[in-house]
């Protein structure tokens, strides 16, 4: 956590945005010093000029306009390894399990640093992680899909034979149900990236479903669910309704972001269902039968269902509804100086497009439209940012959106009001960040 957080202040303070005294702690921060030290060195540098803060940037070298080392020698040679790594400079920048959420590493979650990533793609290698029973690296050569039930010819496929068929490449989020959870009561945990790190968006390439099931000559008629059923000891198993694959927009994937899926998230073959919910984005993904009605699974009727107010169970709520965050300011930065800040987050639909983004800086008394950042895409990541001054005084930051269907993003008290407190699913409300008078930024909630 310690790691993130010291992150998330050096992505807030690009060195132009710093005074002399802001340029000289950051720099004694990414020598490694301690925090309560650097509170220290920061009181001792408030009197430090420009020229001091420069010399602290020659590192104790005199001739501070001497080249430095890696404009003169000679840099490294091509890789031999192969497959390229962030810069050693980055190496906080991980996902992270939760420390006491669960009780194996198998049955767990890892949650995506949101607060240091930029556009709305995630790295492979960041994508958050949600397993039942532990991942599996699958050898590709082995692993079949079948397809049966309510079809003329039930069929095998191998790898080899789906990646003959035409493919199709979209961007698209997943998040995954639980995603905000332990909020429901109250504030729980510290940062974006454990407030909303179930979130990840890629690139996804495979074959609309539609067509494997076409090609097996699956009754379209009385089929109208279908069953998705994954390789691992999990037993992870949903219900599909068939106008989701009718319309052509669920794929059999096995590319995310330009490779192959990774083992984590269910490499060689993965269920792609925009706009609903995580657990039904079936990995290792072995076998499709079609159905006449829903299969009311463990994980449709035990897990994956919405407590309400009334002690009443909701089941088969998929659909992630529109719902948004600020990435930057958030909890666990620390704003080195008054001034400029672009504030910046992400915004997404299961029922659509984005289609508007507010965000306040006194907790939702005053709203400012936000600029979207182009391409706006259905039923994935839009990146939206704000331009605010920020005068040093406590603020409340919010972001609010509104999708294509024209619902829009509810606050706490609404949401509680349908929804009651003791839920697990489905938390879509308005996130707030305070930033404190000294400038660090937390998690609050503010009806
Ligand atoms: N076979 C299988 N598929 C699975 C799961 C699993 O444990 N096993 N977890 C599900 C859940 S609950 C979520 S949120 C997503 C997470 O996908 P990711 O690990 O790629 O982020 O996968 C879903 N598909
Ligand atoms: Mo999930």
């Amino acid at each position: 956590m310690g790691e993130a957080t010291r992150q998330g202040r050096l992505r807030k303070a690009p060195e132009h945005f710093l005074d002399a005294a802001g340029i000289a702690r950051v720099q004694e921060e990414a020598r490694g010093g301690r925090r309560d030290f650097l509170r220290g060195a920061f009181a001792a540098a408030a009197a430090v000029t420009a020229a001091g803060a420069a010399r602290a940037q020659g590192d104790g070298d005199p001739n501070i306009l001497q080249l430095p080392e890696h404009s003169r020698g000679l840099g490294q040679g091509v890789a031999t390894d192969g497959y390229g790594k962030p810069s050693k400079y980055e190496a906080n920048v991980q996902r992270r399990p939760s420390p006491g959420l669960t009780q194996t590493r198998q049955a767990s979650v890892s949650f995506a640093p949101l607060q240091s990533l930029f556009g709305i793609v995630t790295p492979s290698g960041l994508h958050f992680e949600r397993h039942h029973q532990g991942w599996w690296d699958i050898d590709p050569t082995r692993h079949r899909l079948m397809v049966n039930g309510l079809v003329k010819t039930p069929k095998v496929f191998t790898l080899d034979e789906i990646m003959r068929l035409p493919s199709v490449s979209r961007f698209h989020f997943i998040e995954c149900g639980a995603n905000t959870g332990m909020e429901w009561g109250n504030v729980a945990v510290p940062s974006v990236q454990y407030t909303h790190g179930m979130l990840s968006c890629s690139e996804f390439t495979g074959v609309p479903l539609v067509t494997l099931l076409e090609m097996a000559g699956a009754d379209l008629k009385k089929g109208r669910f279908l069953l998705a059923e994954g390789a691992d000891g999990s037993s992870m198993t949903r219900t599909i309704p068939m106008e989701l694959i009718t319309s052509g927009q669920v794929l059999v994937a096995y590319g995310q972001n330009g490779e192959m899926l990774r083992p984590e998230n269910g490499y060689p073959l993965r269920l792609v269902v925009p706009g609903v919910q995580g657990v039904s984005w079936v990995k290792y993904l072995r076998r499709l039968e079609v159905g006449d009605q829903p299969w009311a699974t463990k994980d449709e009727t035990v897990h994956y269902v919405d407590l309400m107010p009334d002690g009443t169970h909701r089941q088969y709520t998929s659909i992630q509804e529109c719902k948004s965050v600020i990435t930057t300011p958030s909890g666990g930065q620390q704003l080195l100086d008054r001034g400029f800040y672009s504030i910046s987050g992400l915004a997404w639909s299961g029922r659509g497009t984005v289609k508007q983004v507010d965000v306040s800086v006194d907790g939702g008394r005053n709203w400012r439209r936000a600029l979207l950042q182009g391409p706006v895409m259905d039923k994935c990541l839009t990146r939206f940012s704000l331009d605010w001054v920020w005068d040093g005084r406590p603020a409340l930051l919010q972001s609010r959106a509104v999708d294509s269907t024209g619902y829009v993003q509810p606050n706490y008290r609404q949401l509680r009001e349908v929804r009651g407190t003791r839920s697990i699913y489905h938390n879509n409300a308005i996130q707030t960040w305070k930033v404190e008078a000294n400038g660090e930024v937390r998690n609050v909630q503010v009806s």
